[in-house]
C-alpha cells in the first residue's frame, strides 16, 4: 500500500505568501485595470522617433484597433499573425485582438518564407499585421506549400506604406471605438499563441489563456509585497523581442498592469541602446546573457551614463557568475537577478526575490525562487520519484499560469503536463536550502542560441531531405558568446562529396540566421536507442571529447 505519489512529493512554494488573483477577468481589463490612476503617464516610448503614448491613448488607440479588426471580419477566436520588430503597433494589435476575444499568434519577422508559413498555416491566422518590407515572404509563388495569396485568402495589413494588396494599419486605427462588439470572454479562453518547440519535435502553437497570462503578470508585479517590483516612474527597456514570450509578458504586461513606461527598441545595437538607456533614464532593464556580455564588455560602456538602471532582470539562458560579476562593476548601483522562464510555463516559473518590494538576500548563478499562487517539484527524470533540497532533477511546476496546451497536440500535451497537472520543462536543477533554484542541465533537445529556440527535430527534417544525406542529428555545442549553437552529425547517402560548406548552405538558405549549422561532423550512423531515438547524450559527449581534443 504505497502511499500516492502526491502525497509523498516535496513541493517548493515562494517565501511571499499567495495573492488574491483577478484571472476571472479578460486579460486586457486585467492590464488596464488601473488605468485611472495613471492614465496621463507615459506608457509605450517609441526608441526611434521619440513618440510616447500615455495610457490613455494607448487603451483608446487599442479599442480603435479592436474595432477595426472587427470591421475587417475577425470574430471571437479567430487567429491574427504579428510579424513585427517591437514599436507601438505591435502592442496595439495584440491588446486590441483580446478587446473582441482574438488570439495574437507572434512571429519573428527574421523568419524566412517557409518558417513564417508554417506557423501561418498552423494558427490558421487570417490576418497578417507586418512591416512593408516583409511582405514579400508572404505567399509568392517559390514557396511551393502556399498557394494562398496576401490579401485574397487571408488580409495583410502594414504598419507604413502598404505594397499592393495590403492595408495601411491607419485602417484598423481609424475605426470607431464605441463600435467594438461586445463579447464575453472566459477565463480559459485562447489570447495569445506563442510557437515552441517545448522538450521535443517541431515548433508548436502554445495556448496562453487570459486566465494564464493574468495568473503570471500578477505573480510577478501584484500584492502587497510584489515579486518584481515596478513602479510608476520606472522606464522599462524593452529590447528584447516581443515575440518572444520573455518580453511579451515580463515587460510589456507586467509594466502595462504596473504603469511603468515601455521603451520600444526595435533592434539591438549597442550605440543606440546606450543612449535610449541615458536619454530616456532607463530604470529596469530585461536582458538576456549576450547582451549582458555586450554591457559588460563593449567598451563604448564607459561613454555613457547608466546609473538610473536599478534593476537588471536577466533570463532565457543561463548566465554565467563571471559575467554577473563583470557587469555589477559596470552597474554597481544596480541589483542583478535572473528569472526563469519557459513558453509552456505561462512563462515565469521563478523570479529573483531581490526584485521584491521587500527584497531577500540572493546568490549569483540562481534563477530566483518560485513565484506566488505555485508549486515546483523536482523529480528524478528516471523514477519520477520528488525529490528535497539539494538534489538535482526535473523541474516540474503547477499552477493555473501553464499553458492550456499545445494547439491541435493533443499527445504532446499529455507528455509535457501529466495527469495531475504538473509541466514537466526538461530542464535539470536543484532548490538551495535558501528556496533558490539553480539550473545545472537540459535533458529536453531544444537548443538556446542567444535565448532564441532551435529545434533540433526542425533541422534533422530539412537535413534528411537532401539527396545526399541518410542520417542526420542536430546537437548544442558550447559557445562563448552565443551560449549554444547547433551543430550536426551527419550521414552521406552516398560517397558522393558533399561538403561541410554544402550543408551549411543548404540550411542557412532555409532558416533564420540563428538556426545556422556551425559545423558539420560527416559520421558513418547516428547512435539511436531500440526504440529509434537519437542518443543525444552520446553525441554531446563525442563533441566535448572532440572540442578537447
Ligand atoms: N537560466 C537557464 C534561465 C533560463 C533558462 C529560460 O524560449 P523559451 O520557451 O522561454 C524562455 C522564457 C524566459 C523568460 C520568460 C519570462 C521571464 O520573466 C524570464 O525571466 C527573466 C524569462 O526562455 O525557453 C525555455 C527554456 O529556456 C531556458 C530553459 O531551458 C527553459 O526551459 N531558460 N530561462 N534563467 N535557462
Amino acid at each position: 500500500n504505497a502511499p500516492s505519489s502526491h502525497e509523498t512529493d516535496h513541493i517548493f512554494r515562494s517565501k511571499l505568501p499567495d495573492i488574491t488573483i483577478s484571472n476571472h477577468l479578460p486579460l486586457h481589463a486585467y492590464c488596464f485595470e488601473n488605468l485611472s490612476d495613471f492614465s496621463d503617464r507615459p506608457c509605450l516610448i517609441s526608441g526611434s522617433t521619440g513618440k510616447t503614448y500615455s495610457f490613455a491613448e494607448t487603451h483608446l488607440i487599442s479599442r480603435k484597433v479592436a474595432a477595426g479588426l472587427s470591421d475587417l471580419g475577425i470574430k471571437k477566436g479567430d487567429v491574427i499573425m504579428t510579424l513585427l520588430q517591437n514599436c507601438p503597433e505591435f502592442v496595439f494589435s495584440f491588446m486590441g485582438a483580446s478587446m473582441i476575444g482574438a488570439v495574437t499568434t507572434t512571429a519573428n519577422p527574421f523568419y524566412t518564407q517557409s518558417e513564417i508559413f508554417k506557423q501561418f498555416s498552423a494558427s490558421r491566422a487570417k490576418l497578417i499585421i507586418t512591416q512593408s518590407q516583409y511582405v514579400n515572404k508572404l505567399g509568392d509563388s517559390d514557396c511551393h506549400e502556399n498557394n494562398q495569396k496576401p490579401g485574397e485568402d487571408f488580409i495583410v495589413i502594414t504598419i507604413d506604406d502598404p505594397p499592393e494588396n495590403c492595408l495601411h494599419f491607419n485602417v484598423l486605427v481609424e475605426a470607431n471605438e464605441s463600435e467594438m462588439p461586445t463579447v464575453s470572454i472566459l477565463p480559459d479562453d485562447p489570447v495569445a499563441l506563442p510557437f515552441s518547440s517545448g522538450t521535443t519535435g517541431l515548433p508548436k502553437g502554445v495556448i496562453l489563456t487570459h486566465k494564464s497570462l493574468i495568473t503570471s503578470v500578477a505573480q510577478q508585479v501584484d500584492g502587497e509585497i510584489p515579486n518584481l517590483y515596478l513602479k510608476q516612474d520606472d522606464v522599462v527597456l524593452c529590447v528584447l523581442p516581443l515575440f518572444h514570450i520573455f518580453s511579451l509578458n515580463s515587460v510589456l504586461l507586467c509594466s502595462l498592469r504596473a504603469g511603468s513606461a515601455v521603451l520600444l527598441m526595435q533592434k539591438f545595437e549597442i550605440g543606440s541602446l546606450l543612449e535610449l538607456i541615458q536619454k530616456h533614464n532607463v530604470s529596469v532593464a530585461a536582458v538576456v546573457p549576450p547582451l549582458v556580455l555586450a554591457l559588460a564588455k563593449n567598451p563604448l560602456v564607459a561613454n555613457f551614463d547608466l546609473s538610473s538602471i536599478r534593476v537588471v532582470l536577466s533570463g532565457a539562458a543561463p548566465l554565467g557568475k563571471e559575467l554577473e560579476d563583470a557587469l555589477r562593476s559596470r552597474v554597481p548601483q544596480a541589483i542583478l537577478g535572473q528569472g526563469y522562464g519557459m513558453t509552456e510555463a505561462g512563462p515565469v516559473l521563478s523570479m529573483c526575490l531581490a526584485f521584491s518590494k521587500q527584497p531577500f538576500p540572493t546568490k549569483s548563478g540562481s534563477c530566483g525562487t518560485v513565484v506566488r499562487n505555485a508549486e515546483l517539484k523536482v523529480i528524478d527524470p528516471e523514477t519520477g520519484r520528488s525529490l528535497g533540497y539539494n538534489q538535482p532533477g526535473e523541474i516540474c511546476i503547477r499552477g493555473s499560469q501553464i499553458m492550456k496546451g499545445y494547439l491541435n497536440d493533443a499527445e504532446a500535451t499529455a507528455n509535457t503536463i501529466d495527469v495531475e497537472g504538473w509541466l514537466h520543462t526538461g530542464d535539470i536543477g536543484y532548490v538551495d536550502d535558501d528556496d533558490e533554484i539553480f539550473i545545472v542541465d537540459r535533458v529536453k533537445e531544444i537548443i538556446k542560441f542567444k535565448g532564441f529556440q532551435v529545434p533540433p527535430a526542425e533541422l534533422e527534417a530539412l537535413l534528411v531531405n537532401h539527396p545526399s544525406i541518410a542520417d542526420a542529428a542536430v546537437v548544442p555545442q558550447k559557445d562563448e558568446v552565443a551560449g549554444e549553437v547547433p551543430v550536426a552529425f551527419v550521414v552521406r547517402s552516398d560517397e558522393l562529396d558533399l561538403s561541410e560548406e554544402a550543408v551549411k548552405d543548404y540550411i542557412a538558405k532555409q532558416v533564420v540566421f540563428y538556426k545556422k549549422l556551425h559545423k558539420v561532423f560527416f559520421v558513418h550512423s547516428i547512435p539511436k536507442s531500440a526504440s529509434g531515438k537519437i542518443l543525444r547524450k552520446d553525441l554531446r559527449a563525442k563533441l566535448a571529447t572532440a572540442t578537447t581534443m
